[in-house]
C-alpha cells in the first residue's frame, strides 16, 4: 500500500491509498422508481456531496478520479432516478469522482455520442480526470459491486439489463454504460461525431477498440445487471437509417472523426448540490 505524506500548512495527516476492493459494498441493490423530486433527493442523498456532484473519501486517497458523463436532453425524471441510487453507490465504491450531465440545446437531432465527447472535453476542464464512465441516463445498477471506474481494458458495464432479459444482447454489444481511461480514450480518438439520431454509435465506439488492439473487459453477469427506466422513443432521436452502414468505414473515419475534430460551444455550466450541468450546442441538424 502506498502511502502519501499529505502536508499543507496548518495540517499534518497521513492518508493512505483506498483498499482495492471497497470494503462497505452491499452487493445486489433492492430499486424501485418512486416518484420523488430534485430537492428531496438532494436532502436524502446530498450531504456527502461538494458542488457540483463532486465527492472524495474522507478516509483515503482515492485510487482513481473518475467523470461520470451523462448525455441528455428532457429527461428529468430519469435523472432524478439515477442520482438517487448512484451517488450512495460511489461513494461506497471510495471514488474521488463528478457528476456530468451533458445537455444538447435546441431541438435538433440528438447525438448521444457527440455529447459524450463534450462531456470529456468539460470535465477535463474541472479537474484532473483519469477516467471516464458513460453512462445513458436511464440505466440503474443493480451491483454495488459493479465498480464505475476504469481497468486495463475499455470497459462494457451494462452487461445484464433488464430489457435485454439480463443478458448481453449480442457479444459485440457496447451501449448504455462504459467506462475508458483517458489514455484508452484518446487511443480510439473518443467516439464518432457523426452518428445523428439513434443506434450505431456505440457499435462503432466497440470497432475502434478492437482496431487499436485492446480487448473489452465486462463484470459478469450478476455483478453488471441494471434496470432500465422504462420510455418510449424520444422525439427527435428517431433510428438513423444512415448509421448502420457507416460502420464498415470504421477502420478509416476513426482517424478523423472523434475527440480530435469534435466542435461544439457551451451555452451554460449550472452547479448543483448532485451534478454539474452543461448545456452545449452541437450544431445539430434539424
Ligand atoms: C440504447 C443504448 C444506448 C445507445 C442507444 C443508441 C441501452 C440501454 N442503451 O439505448 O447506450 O447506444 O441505444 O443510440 O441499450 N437521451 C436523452 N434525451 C433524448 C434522447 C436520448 O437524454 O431525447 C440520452 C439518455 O441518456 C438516454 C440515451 O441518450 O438514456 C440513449 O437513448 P435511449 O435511452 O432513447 O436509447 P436506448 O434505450 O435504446
Ligand atoms: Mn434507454
Amino acid at each position: 500500500t502506498e502511502k502519501k505524506n499529505l502536508t499543507s500548512p496548518g495540517s499534518e495527516k497521513t492518508l493512505e491509498s483506498c483498499p482495492e476492493t471497497p470494503p462497505t459494498l452491499v452487493g445486489p441493490l433492492a430499486v424501485e422508481f418512486k416518484k420523488q423530486t430534485l430537492e428531496e433527493v438532494r436532502e436524502k442523498v446530498g450531504s456527502p456531496l461538494q458542488e457540483g456532484g463532486r465527492y472524495k473519501p474522507p478516509g483515503c486517497i482515492s485510487r482513481q478520479k473518475v467523470a461520470i458523463i451523462i448525455p441528455f436532453r428532457n429527461r428529468h425524471e430519469h435523472l432524478i432516478h439515477l442520482l438517487f441510487y448512484l451517488h450512495p453507490i460511489l461513494i461506497r465504491q471510495q471514488l474521488d469522482y463528478g457528476v456530468y450531465v451533458i445537455n444538447q440545446d435546441g431541438d435538433g437531432v440528438f447525438n448521444r455520442a457527440k455529447l459524450l465527447n463534450a462531456g470529456y472535453m468539460e470535465a477535463l476542464k474541472d479537474y484532473d480526470y483519469e477516467c471516464f464512465v458513460f453512462s445513458d441516463v436511464d440505466l440503474v445498477p443493480l451491483d454495488d459491486r459493479n465498480l464505475y471506474r476504469c481497468f486495463n481494458q475499455p470497459r462494457h458495464l451494462a452487461v445484464g439489463m433488464d430489457k435485454f432479459n439480463f443478458h448481453l444482447p449480442y457479444t459485440t454489444f457496447f451501449g448504455g454504460v462504459s467506462s475508458l481511461s483517458k489514455e484508452q480514450f484518446l487511443k480510439v480518438n473518443g467516439f464518432p461525431n457523426s452518428y445523428w439520431g439513434w443506434g450505431g454509435e456505440d457499435d462503432d465506439i466497440y470497432r475502434r477498440i478492437i482496431y487499436n488492439g485492446m480487448q473489452v473487459s465486462r463484470p459478469d453477469l450478476i455483478t453488471g445487471r441494471y434496470k432500465m427506466v422504462r420510455h418510449q422513443r424520444d422525439a427527435h432521436n428517431e433510428p438513423n437509417p444512415k448509421n448502420p452502414g457507416k460502420l464498415s468505414m470504421t477502420l478509416q473515419t476513426m482517424k478523423t472523426d472523434g475527440i480530435n475534430s469534435l466542435e461544439y460551444t457551451v451555452k451554460e455550466v449550472m452547479k448543483d448540490k448532485l451534478y454539474t450541468f452543461i448545456t452545449v450546442d452541437i450544431q445539430a441538424p434539424k
